[in-house]
């Protein structure tokens, strides 16, 4: 259905967002925060902490407070520049939810039951999950088409949120005969690391709510802990193959492979190049060093930031106007093309 619909004529526009809902870790790093940094000069990039999607789950306010101003200190530790990005917290704008209600009413109930996602965090008891966990896709589409954004840097989990996005944008163009006013957007699924999986499972992602500590490698980690999580990672007793082939079937040793390609901007290819044949014993060490030295300077100029928060509110703020600024008038268009009273 999307693929027929006439192109879109508007300029590029890049936007992400990660969840205020627990402490930042390798895989929101790899996968989503340094692709925000690697885009940021291709086009306006909009990037929000989603404090409206966080609270899909039970969340304490005084800590979703902080984990907002955290996730903004990661931003702009890991190199986003608010001058350059748009840094803002999700609800302070609330063309997202306007919108997000409008498009409530585009998307079908079928298309939201196929979503993988809320089957995997609604788990056994989908009765007791929150509505807004089951809609929380279609608040994402609104994310997404209220900055008319063409490019979405996310990790692999999110395509099929990203696929859903350009149905219902496509959805709506048609329904309301407005051909090109949204954008189907691109996800931009790129690098080694589009999903880092959890250090004691080759088979599970890496997640800010896995309840093993030991799974994840978190931005606030410090160098003993993230060695030691690196020395204890589950692996199998083989060396490293000799070619990138030879990972196929080896899960963790895909995933630490593909964890040292990322932090070094190498390939698999040249990892193996330069370790193939090696132990764990070996290749352990190096990658723990790897992520040491990558990780420390994000790490220590974060603390650096939430020891000012007033600066990270500055940003924040400053964020949040530029970001109505072009969400406001996109959401007006909507209730028009709707046919809301506008007196
Ligand atoms: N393991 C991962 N590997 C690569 N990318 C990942 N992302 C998340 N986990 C990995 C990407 O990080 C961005 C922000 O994710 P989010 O926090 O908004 O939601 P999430 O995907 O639900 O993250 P978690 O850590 O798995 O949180 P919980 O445990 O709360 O569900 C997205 O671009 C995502 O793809």
């Amino acid at each position: 259905m999307t693929d027929d619909a006439p192109a879109y004529a508007g300029p590029r526009r890049i936007l992400s967002g990660i969840q205020a809902s627990g402490a930042l870790h390798l895989g929101n790093y790899l996968g989503a925060l340094k692709r925000f940094v690697a885009l940021q000069d291709a086009a306006p990039t909009f990037v929000f902490v989603a404090d409206l999607h966080a609270i899909t789950v039970w969340q304490d306010p005084a800590v979703l407070t902080a984990q907002t101003r955290e996730i903004a200190a990661a931003y702009i530790a890991s190199g986003l520049d608010p001058a350059r990005s748009t840094i803002f917290p999700q609800s302070a704008v609330s063309a997202h939810s306007e919108l997000a209600w409008i498009l409530n009413c585009v998307a079908r109930l079928g298309w939201l039951d196929r979503m993988t996602q809320f089957k995997e965090k609604s788990g056994k008891h989908k009765e007791r999950a929150s509505v807004g966990l089951y809609t929380y896709p279609v608040l994402q589409a609104a994310d997404i088409l209220l900055y008319k954004a063409t490019e979405v840097p996310v990790g692999e989990d999110q395509k099929q949120h990203l696929e859903l996005t350009r149905d219902i944008a496509a959805k709506f163009n048609t329904d309301f005969g407005v051909p090109c006013f949204f954008p189907l957007p691109e996800p931009v699924i790129q690098g080694p690391a589009t999903r880092v999986m959890s250090l004691r499972d080759g088979s599970a992602k890496m997640s800010k709510s896995d309840p093993s500590d030991q799974s994840r490698i978190n931005l606030t980690d410090d160098a003993d802990a993230i060695a030691a999580k690196i020395r204890k990672a589950k692996t199998d007793p083989e060396p490293l193959p000799e070619t990138a082939d030879g990972l196929a079937d080896r899960p963790e040793a895909r995933n630490l492979v593909a964890i040292y390609a990322a932090l070094s901007d190498q390939t698999r290819e040249q990892v193996i190049a330069q370790f193939g044949g090696q132990g764990f014993g070996a290749f352990k060490p190096a990658l723990a060093d790897l992520a040491v030295s990558a990780l420390a300077p994000v790490t220590a100029e974060m603390r650096r930031l939430m020891d000012d928060p007033a600066e990270i509110d500055r940003v924040l703020k400053d964020g949040a106007e530029r970001a109505a600024a072009i969400a406001d008038p996109v959401v007006d268009e909507v209730k028009k093309i709707v046919g809301f009273w506008r007196g």
